[in-house]
């Protein structure tokens, strides 16, 4: 299972250890493309290099070959919703994650869309609960 994990980059770090939390869980159910998201440290080692065009077209490559997206939305970033999107567009199921009390806004774009599986959290440790139940669903719906 190739999970492509999104989080907020330009958009603001102050997430930063909730994704990695989120990573680490994600990883008892399959390899996660995009590791770095998680640690600030490798996004300037790793990327410094890239121009952006190689970063879009990367990512986008690691998109077409993930089984799935989980994308953290809390933060918002342009990058995200673009990834959400085009995850979207090529038919891949897309799970959303929104911290409930941070009172920050969701877009209705994301909120308002049939095409994501939206869950609320309220603590980054709620999220393995809710990353068990879906990716338990997940492979029923696979085999069924
Ligand atoms: C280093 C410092 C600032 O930017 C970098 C390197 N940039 C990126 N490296 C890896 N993935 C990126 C980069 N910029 C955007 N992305 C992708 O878009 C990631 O997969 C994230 O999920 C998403 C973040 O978008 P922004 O708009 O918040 O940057």
């Amino acid at each position: 299972m190739k999970i492509y994990f999104c989080g907020s980059i330009r958009g603001g770090r102050e997430l930063a250890l909730t994704y990695e939390k989120i990573i680490g869980m994600l990883r008892g159910f399959g390899t996660v493309l995009t590791e770095h998201i998680g640690s600030d440290e490798m996004i300037h080692n790793k990327d410094r290099v890239l121009s952006d065009k190689e970063i879009h077209d990367r990512d986008l490559g690691w998109i077409l070959e993930s089984d799935l997206l989980v994308a953290e939305v809390t933060v918002p970033s342009l990058g995200v919703g673009y990834e959400i999107g085009r995850a979207i567009e090529m038919g891949k199921p897309v799970l959303c994650l929104y911290d409930a009390g941070s009172g920050k806004a969701l877009s209705a774009m994301i909120a308002g869309s049939d095409k994501v599986e939206m869950e609320l959290y309220e603590s980054p440790e709620q999220t393995e609960e809710i990353l068990k139940r879906y990716f338990i669903g997940h492979a029923l719906r696979r085999t069924s």
